[in-house]
């Protein structure tokens, strides 16, 4: 037992069994740390375990959406499709709690509700619902980008009498929509990809959609075993192609260094054309200013309303489903016939900006401009993205700090991954950090690597306080904000902005730059971790 341990609890308690808390406990453990996991959920998987709506499935390809820090584990394990599923997701998480022996060291079912740190001791008391208590010398959130729904906002929600159903919180068993008359209301990406699967099932499906998204075709296929077989002959040089890409992910399709007005109408068109092809989020890529530049952006939209306008038969439905905002600043969305199921008979789209939503009623929904019957409310109405997870605990830092008020103007922090005034606490992928702007669990292992190494560091040097510095700070979420306004990333309403929710603090939180953040975190390392004091 290490000296730490000999005076708390834990050396590091992690708060959460996603793919960021099953890491940081591998490696931790692996590094000699007395380290344990608290998971409110049943089960490991974290966001995907929660998001078991139908048709749920991660917009980045199955080969990259993986861990690759173990060779044997990314060649055993096989993907069946070129996206994967929840299910498949979830049943790769399992594979790897069951491989490293995971479960024995996360404790389930408990839910985390205040940590305060102690000045004198330098750890957190963490107090749970449980009741129980414990001291920890280092605490890592490992709570999730999207891990917290939002408020749908939807008013006397309380009233309707029939089955309301969060795709954030979907039930584990079988939901049966045959028969049924169901509403959807919210068409981000959850709504897309239930949609099209509750349409086939429903006797009526009811979409309210308040803002249209951009999506694109995911052109989802069974996994291609040539294209698989050749990833694995040389996986190691596929993920480093990936490293060093600004995206993190898609390597294997060009990334065009082109501007939009440099090259001839016939070329541009032909170009976006390809691009479309590749499907799903790789369309923004096909000229290097669609997301720098307006005029650049505007001719990519109406080239993708125009696709609109291709797949919906009702040119007046067609229209009421095309954005006019920048595409690209909010997530685009990738789908498997998500437009076409407007063309059936059964589908009908009820536009709130037309007819705003009144309020939900015990049999329905009531607009301004009718009464709708519904048996089935679907709220696909999104998340408290980036910091929810984090402003709903009781957080309190040196001086009794409270993490809400720290942050009332927006997240501040270090890399993302310490706030000053919070000693000895991490977050992975934090806000500041690249995070969902990334192939998540390529940015996971990248900020789990970071903090684990540093606390071995920590440890070599004798010290056991870390914190990051206000100056260092407040440059760091300086730069978030300059890599940013270089982009139209600001130009509309989105979570990455916090403006989806009424009242959060408007900023933008993730970093634009993924390679310049992974060679700026490994020269922290290697200055001796400047910008954190040390005690
Ligand atoms: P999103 O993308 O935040 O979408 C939420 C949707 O819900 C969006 O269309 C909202 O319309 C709508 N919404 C929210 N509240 C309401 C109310 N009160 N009335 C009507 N419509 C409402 O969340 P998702 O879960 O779809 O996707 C999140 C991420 O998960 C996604 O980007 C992927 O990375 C995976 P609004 O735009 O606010 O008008």
């Amino acid at each position: 037992m290490s000296e730490q341990t000999a005076q708390h609890d834990l050396d590091v308690a992690v708060i959460g069994a996603g793919f960021a808390g099953m890491y940081m406990l591998h490696r931790l453990r692996e590094a000699g740390f007395n380290v344990r996991v608290f998971e409110r959920a049943a089960d490991v998987g974290g966001t995907w375990y929660w998001n078991r709506y139908p048709g749920a499935r991660c917009d980045v390809e199955s080969m990259e959406y993986s861990y690759q820090f173990d060779h044997d584990l990314q060649q055993e394990w096989d993907w069946s499709e070129r996206y994967a599923t929840q299910g498949e997701i979830l049943a790769y998480a399992n594979h790897v709690a069951e491989r490293f022996d995971l479960r024995r060291d996360i404790q389930f079912g408990i839910e985390l509700r205040s940590a305060q740190y102690d000045e004198a001791g330098h750890y957190w008391r963490l107090a749970f619902d449980d009741g129980s208590e414990l001291l920890a010398r280092y605490v890592v959130f490992a709570t999730g980008c999207l891990s917290v729904p939002k408020d749908p906002e939807l008013p006397c929600l309380d009233d309707f009498q029939g089955r309301v159903l969060y795709t954030s919180r979907w039930p584990h068993a079988p939901v049966e929509f045959s028969g049924r008359r169901v509403g959807v209301i919210g068409t981000g990406s959850s709504g897309i990809q239930s949609i099209p699967i509750i349409a086939e099932q429903a006797e009526q499906l009811m979409v309210f959609q308040r803002t249209p998204s951009y999506s694109l075709p995911a052109y989802n296929e069974p996994m291609d075993t040539a294209t698989r077989d050749a990833i694995k002959a040389n996986y190691e040089d596929f993920r480093a192609r990936n490293q060093i890409h600004p995206n993190t992910f898609g390597a294997r399709f060009p990334l065009n260094m082109g501007m939009m007005f440099e090259v001839s109408e016939a070329e541009r068109q032909r170009n976006l054309e390809t691009y479309w092809g590749f499907g799903g989020l790789f369309f923004t890529r096909a000229f290097a200013d669609i997301m720098a530049n307006p005029a650049a952006n505007e001719v990519a939209q109406e080239f993708a309303r125009n696709k609109i306008r291709e797949r919906v038969n009702d040119p007046a439905l067609a229209e009421m489903l095309c954005p006019d905002s920048t595409i690209g600043c909010k997530r685009v969305c990738a789908d498997t016939n998500y437009y076409e199921t407007y063309n059936r008979d059964n589908v009908t789209l009820v536009n709130l900006k037309a007819e705003p939503l009144v309020s939900i009623t015990a049999s329905g929904l009531q607009t301004e401009g009718a009464s709708y019957e519904l048996d089935d409310l679907v709220l696909a109405t999104g998340f408290d993205a980036m910091t929810g997870a984090l402003l709903r605990l009781d957080i309190r830092g040196r001086g009794g700090l409270r993490l809400q008020d720290k942050w009332e103007q927006g997240p501040q922090t270090l890399l993302g991954m310490q706030t000053s005034g919070f000693p000895n606490l991490f977050m992975i992928t934090g806000p500041g950090s690249p995070s969902v702007l990334s192939n998540m669990i390529q940015s996971i292992e990248q900020n789990v690597e970071w903090i684990a190494g540093y606390l071995q560091w920590l440890r070599d040097q004798d010290k056991t306080v870390t914190e990051a510095e206000p100056e260092s700070e407040q440059a760091w979420m300086a730069h978030v904000a300059e890599t940013a306004s270089e982009t139209l990333f600001n130009a509309c309403t989105s979570w990455y902005r916090g403006n989806n929710i009424e009242g959060k603090a408007e900023v933008f939180m993730p970093l634009v730059d993924y390679p310049g953040y992974c060679a700026h975190c490994a020269e922290v390392a290697a200055q001796g971790y400047s910008g954190f004091a040390k005690a």
